[in-house]
């Protein structure tokens, strides 16, 4: 099986677009631009950090600090090779800030997004 690598640039099914690099520790640094937002706040570019293990196919999970909204993101996935190239299948976490810890409960979504390798 062909390694499998984060560093370069990433397009998500959302159209959410990431520019990552991974140094020789697994340590990931990068920037994120989302495609969809629900505030009125004009979307930034926003940046991210983690850890990528060094296996094969390897897992991974970086954060997210939103620079528009009081919002953090937690990604973890893992790196696949498909006929056209990389691919990441993540699953997220997205916290929002409550104001009263009686709204704890319903604070935090969860979902999945894919990205592909931009060549
Ligand atoms: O729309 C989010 C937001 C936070 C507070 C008000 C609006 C911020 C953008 C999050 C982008 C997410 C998606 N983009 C992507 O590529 S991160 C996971 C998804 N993958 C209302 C309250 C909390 C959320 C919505 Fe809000």
């Amino acid at each position: 099986n062909a390694k499998c690598d984060l560093t370069g640039q990433w397009q998500n099914d959302l159209g959410s677009n990431m520019t990552v690099y991974v140094d020789k520790n697994g340590l990931i640094v990068g920037k994120y631009q989302t495609a969809v937002s629900t505030t009125n706040e004009t979307i930034l570019e926003s940046p991210l950090v983690g850890y990528q293990q060094s296996s094969g196919l390897p897992t991974f999970g970086f954060t997210v600090m939103w620079q528009f909204t009081n919002v953090i993101t937690v990604f973890t996935g893992q790196c696949f090779r498909n006929e056209t190239g990389q691919v990441l299948q993540t699953t997220w976490l997205l916290r929002e800030e409550s104001s009263d810890a009686k709204h704890n409960w319903m604070q935090t979504r969860v979902g999945f997004n894919v990205f592909y390798q931009i060549p």
